[in-house]
């Protein structure tokens, strides 16, 4: 399977989150990304570079001032003290309800509040450039597929689908498949499929199509009662105006066996194949696999590959773009064995 990837992703490399309370190690490394790239190198698929600019799809899935705030933040933040190059900046203060965001805030934590749905993505020196390196891999990708690949994977890092139309969160920045699914939609593609198979719901990728019928976003992930990102992903949410029908959310309890989750892939992929899709864009999230430390769920190795194999009889031109997955020693062989079994069938 054709690679994308480019090693701009290193540039992103916040130090910290916060987690129960204290400053840990960051979950979204750069090594995660290395981890998928040795193992797919080293089952003799194809890495190319990114080939195509996304500047244009950019507009298309986010709001211009978001895409600016995102493109200057980090200089931003370097002009109110220069030693910010060493500190991590983080939201303290959302427009949450009765609050106004058509208001952009002079204050730079205040606009970092107006344009994060959490305080669990920082930003750091390279991260523009590492995101936007991502969205032009997804726009590579719809390319090559309207160009007759079959398939295509785009090592994404940042990931992407909590990444909303103006707003990061969940360590995305910009929507990776939102980039994908719209330049498939641009290059003739009448109708795209996604699928999200990452543990958490895709809540950016799910609100940006949520009013369009000519994107099917179906998504499996642990129940947003208890899982993050608890204020989106509910089974009730199935799409809004002529978007209606077009949304479906499987979520399941946090702690679900493989075969629990394989029978929620059989629901999706039914409704998927009603869809009749032109190409299907795969948000590939790994953290559904037992050894992740932030998830829940039990899928084991050889699952990837089930996943992979089911994926392939859905006979659909398809690109996968890379969201979660924290094992990072698993990570490689994981992704690769989806790569692999989509591959062989
Ligand atoms: C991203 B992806 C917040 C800690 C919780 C949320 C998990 C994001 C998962 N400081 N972070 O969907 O794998
Ligand atoms: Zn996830």
């Amino acid at each position: 399977m054709l690679i994308l990837f480019s090693t701009l992703h290193q540039g992103h490399a916040p130090a910290f989150e916060f987690f129960r309370g204290e400053r840990v190690p960051c979950f979204e490394t750069p090594a995660r990304a290395e981890f998928v790239i040795q193992a797919l190198l080293a089952r003799g698929h194809d890495m190319r570079d990114p080939e195509a600019d996304s500047s244009a799809v950019l507009p298309l899935v986010h709001s211009p001032r978001y895409l600016a705030f995102l493109e200057s933040g980090w200089t931003q933040w370097l002009a109110l003290d220069p030693g910010n190059n060493e500190r991590q900046p983080f939201p303290s203060v959302w427009p949450v309800r009765t609050l106004r965001s058509d208001r952009e805030p002079v204050d730079f934590i205040a606009r970092l509040g107006l344009y994060s749905m959490d305080n669990g993505s920082p930003l750091s020196a390279g991260t523009w450039a590492a995101a936007k390196a991502c969205a032009d891999a997804a726009a590579s990708a719809a390319g090559l597929l309207t160009r007759g690949e079959r398939s295509v994977f785009c090592v994404t890092r940042p990931p992407g689908h909590h990444a909303g139309a103006d707003f990061m969160g969940g360590y995305c920045f910009i929507n990776n498949a939102a980039v994908a699914t719209q330049s498939l939609l641009g290059s003739g593609c009448r109708r795209v499929a996604i699928l999200d198979v990452d543990y958490h719901h895709g809540n950016g990728t799910q609100s940006i199509f949520y009013e369009r019928p000519e994107v099917l976003v179906v998504s499996i992930h642990g129940d947003p009662r208890t899982e993050y990102p608890f204020y989106l992903g509910h089974a009730d949410e199935s799409g809004a105006g002529p978007g209606q029908g077009f949304n479906l959310n499987l979520p399941l309890p946090a702690g679900s066996s493989a075969a629990i989750w394989f029978e929620a892939l059989e629901t999706a992929c039914t409704r998927i194949a009603r869809h009749r899709p032109d190409a299907l864009v795969v948000s590939l999230g790994l953290d559904t696999f037992a050894g992740d430390p932030i998830s829940t769920f039990k899928l084991q190795a050889g699952d990837f590959s089930r996943l992979g194999a089911r994926l392939k009889r859905l006979g659909c031109p398809t690109v996968f773009v890379l969201e979660g997955g924290y094992a990072a020693s698993e990570l490689g062989s994981n992704a690769a064995n989806v790569a692999d079994a989509f591959e062989q069938g």
